[in-house]
């Protein structure tokens, strides 16, 4: 009798672990990750990351700092270059680019670093001897309060471990409890693959003190300390050499503090030991709940402004990672709000500017965000700035987290600085100049073998992350402070454009389209007006131009950048109605690269419209038609926002459907998906497709590049009704809340925080009360909502172009004022 109560209290409990509360944001599993890292959670606050296993017998916390590369400062210039470009232009446009290859490959291609790499500091271990059979096991993490929770029973006993990565106190709080007194007892200890020593300080503290390591000739600079304070409530705590014993505690709080001597990337001089104890003796004099209680209040005041409500069905109730397996052939529209909420929380978690006292601003996020277990990661977990990093960011405006673009934005302003050299060293141009990759330590030389490496490009497109921020906020305080950034890029390419001889286009030369060779020229990929780069000119161009009318500066400069900016490549549509990614009519329609760098212009550029460029819209569908749909992780967060802005909704959602594929299907053959964790398979983890596919999301229900605030300008059919507040848009309007029914808007309430005109695209009409609402007609008169005219396309001769059938929209203008609300409905 008493046996069949226990194993009936025993099922209760495990029912009650898997019945979830239906739209809880929480990513929830019945097993511990064991020894696989991408089954860990992760948290963050920018600077600090973990990964926790929830394991119960012996717990792993895998421990980052933003700060912890190899190397130290360096330069990777290669002053042969200036030489040599003359006689590789020549090259290139005579033909010649296996031979211009060869050139750069020996005169731009870097002879020394290749990039630093971002490393791990090391794991908390804490090992509960005895736990190693459990029973009613549950483990989640907690979007709407960034804490990650552990539970399973042992001998009778309820075990909880809570663990958080604070911005307001700058540590990792971990916080042990168990349902009977005295029944924690177990060892903690750190451990690192960094050369590093480890001891205890006193009866409750460990401390590891470690140096990263040399890395391609740069000697390992970077020193960090980490400490952990264990303060155990009841029991003892005993230290051995380098661990402390904890018996017979009641709960346990445990305080993860790391300290180093990083300043910025050209200085190491901060003292690591002051810089971990300083928070921490700080947290110690605190109690757990009142570290939480500030840890949710400034989580929440970035998480809160948006909220997304897709509908939930049955499949919400299961565990996340049988719902990553049931979701192609299942009815799980919540699941795509939880991963877009996590994109969110990744990004909170992974890149906050430095405000809090003591603590080192945040670097951006990472090809891997903040969190890495590796010494040698993939790709040295660095900065991928031909379009990884950038994809980090996307969500960073409209999914209403302006504040964390700030460590991008910092790195511009670095960038601006290092790759000056770099310009006038390599290329004797002025402003400055990146190439596809830099690290910690700011290099902005060539990376990589030259195949990959010769584009000098990425000075245009990081600054209009800067130019973007201004166009969402219309700050022109923060204007003024990354003006010289977005000017420094334009005038690089101001000095280095160069006229090509068959058309006399200016153009960029060498370069490439991102790691792409054309069929017909094999391992070559270097050359001259390649698409991507005409569009991101004038991108940079534009941005420099309309910044300096803003500030109402630089006039004769604005006529320089007006004059080039007319002179560029006009893009082209060639034979097969694609767009152009060469400047020759090179494209393969069998080619499935997983870089589609042509389309920049579609997405995140706005060059390429539905209602102002139709060729050129319909081009561009059919190059992505060409290339297919599954392929690496970020190429497919990058497909969604393309078919997005293609207003294909339902082509979206089957985008979104290849992403949220489990990584390791049965028959899966290659392309990327998601790990049980829901973090981004490239393969391996890659974090930017959990942004590009979080940014996707949004421009389905909300665009604002086009003249207008477009709502729902993709919607899928499965996603018939539905809520989103908090969506920023260009020109200071804010999306305070929509609601949609059978795939019209129902009622929306709109922000404006700038005041102006407010024209507004929607597939139904709509009426207000009191309003000024009329039809719109002639151009909005807003001065965010003006689209910038390109040069007309050319079309090939052979090519077939037939605009594409687009949906009804009526368009509205309804004059705003500053910091008024505006509702409209049905
Ligand atoms: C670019 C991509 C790869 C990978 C790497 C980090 O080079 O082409 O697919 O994402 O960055």
């Amino acid at each position: 009798m008493k046996k069949v109560l226990v194993i009936g209290i025993a099922l209760l409990f495990q029912f009650a672990a898997r019945a979830q509360p239906p739209a809880s944001l929480k990513l929830w599993y019945n097993q511990p990750a064991g020894k696989t890292w991408t089954d860990a959670l992760p948290v963050g606050n920018g600077r600090l990351g973990a990964m926790v296993y929830g394991n119960p017998q012996q717990e792993v916390i895998k421990l980052n700092e933003s700060s912890v590369w190899s190397g130290g400062p360096n330069r990777n210039d290669n002053p042969d270059a200036l030489a040599a470009l003359p006689t590789i232009r020549k090259l290139i446009f005579e033909g010649k680019h296996a031979e211009a290859q060869k050139l750069a490959a020996e005169k731009i291609e870097s002879k020394k670093a290749q990039g630093m790499m971002f490393q791990p500091v090391g794991n908390l271990n804490l090992a509960f001897a005895g736990h190693d059979s459990f029973t009613e096991y549950y483990r989640e993490l907690d979007l709407e309060r960034a804490i990650t929770t552990t539970m399973y029973t042992v001998g009778g006993v309820r075990y909880t471990r809570q663990v958080i990565a604070s911005v307001p106190d700058q540590v990792v709080a971990i916080r042990l409890t168990a349902s009977q007194p005295g029944k924690l007892t177990f060892t903690a200890f750190l451990t690192s693959p960094q050369k590093t020593e480890r001891k205890t300080e006193g009866p409750d503290k460990l401390v590891l003190t470690g140096i990263t390591s040399d890395h391609e000739g740069v000697k390992g600079q970077v020193k960090f300390n980490a400490h952990v304070k264990i303060l155990p409530e009841g029991g003892q705590v005993n230290p051995t050499d380098t661990s402390v014993v904890v018996s017979g505690a009641n709960a346990v709080t445990l305080f993860v503090s790391i300290g180093t001597n990083f300043v910025d990337y050209k200085t190491l001089t901060a003292n690591p030991q002051a810089k971990a104890d300083q928070p921490l003796n700080r947290a110690i004099t605190r109690s757990f709940d009142a570290v939480l209680k500030d840890h949710v209040a400034a989580y929440q005041a970035y998480f809160n402004r948006v909220k997304l409500d897709l509908g939930t069905t049955e499949a919400a109730k299961l565990p996340t990672d049988e719902r990553i397996r049931q979701f192609a052939a299942g009815n799980d529209p919540h699941l795509v709000s939880l991963y877009f909420q996590f994109g969110r929380y990744l990004l909170i978690s992974c890149s906050q500017p430095g405000r809090s006292a003591g603590a080192v601003p945040g670097q951006p996020a990472t090809l891997q965000g903040i969190w890495n277990q590796q010494m040698s990661p993939p790709w040295d977990s660095k900065y991928t700035i031909n379009i990884n990093t950038e994809m980090n960011y996307w969500p960073a405006e409209v999914t209403n987290l302006t504040e964390l673009h700030e460590p991008l934005i910092q790195m511009v302003k670095d960038l601006s600085q290092t790759g000056q050299q770099t310009a006038k060293e390599m290329y004797g141009a002025g402003g400055w100049v990146a190439h596809h990759n830099t690290d910690l330590w700011r290099i902005t030389g060539t990376v990589d073998p030259i195949f990959y490496a010769m584009w000098p490009m990425s000075g245009a497109w990081l600054s209009q992350h800067a130019w973007e921020k201004y166009r969402y906020s219309g700050d022109k305080t923060y204007l003024k402070s990354v003006y010289p950034a977005i000017k420094g890029a334009a005038q690089f390419f101001v000095d280095f454009l160069i006229e090509e001889p068959t058309h006399h286009w200016l153009v960029v030369s060498p370069s490439m389209s991102p790691e792409n060779a054309p069929t017909s020229r094999p391992n070559v990929t270097i050359g001259a007006g390649h698409t991507m780069d005409n569009q991101l000119v004038f991108d940079i161009l534009t941005a420099a131009m309309r910044s300096a009318e803003a500030l109402n500066t630089d006039a004769e400069f604005v006529k320089v950048l007006k004059e080039k900016r007319a002179r560029l490549a006009p893009m082209q549509i060639g034979q097969f109605g694609q767009l152009q990614e060469w400047l020759e009519d090179l494209d393969n329609p069998e080619d499935k690269h997983r870089h589609i760098s042509h389309l920049y212009g579609l997405y995140p550029s706005h060059q390429l419209s539905a209602y102002r460029t139709p060729e050129l819209f319909s081009a561009a569908r059919t190059s992505l038609e060409h290339r297919g749909d599954v392929s690496t992780g970020w190429s497919m967060g990058w497909k969604v926002n393309w078919w997005a802005r293609l207003l294909d909704g339902n082509r979206a959602y089957k985008l979104i459907t290849d992403q949220l594929s489990p990584v390791n299907a049965p028959g899966k053959k290659g392309g990327g998906g998601t790990y049980t964790n829901l973090f981004d398979a490239h393969p391996p983890f890659q974090i930017d497709g959990n942004f590009g596919c979080t940014a996707g999301v949004a421009e389905m229900l909300l665009q604002s590049h086009d003249g207008t605030l477009h709502l729902l300008p993709a919607l899928p059919d499965v996603w018939k009704s539905g809520k989103i507040s908090g969506l920023r848009a260009r020109g200071g309007f804010e999306l305070v809340a929509m609601e949609w029914k059978e795939g019209k808007v129902a009622k929306v309430t709109i922000k404006s925080n700038l005041g102006g005109n407010c024209r507004i695209r929607v597939p139904n009409a709509l009426k207000s009360s009191g309003l000024a609402l009329k039809t719109a007609q002639g151009t909005n008169s807003n001065s965010f909502y003006q689209p910038e005219e390109t040069a007309k396309p050319l079309i090939s001769s052979r090519a077939a172009v037939n605009p594409l059938p687009l949906k009804e929209t009526l368009v509205y203008d309804l004059p705003t004022q500053k910091g008024k609300t505006y509702t409209l409905t049905l």
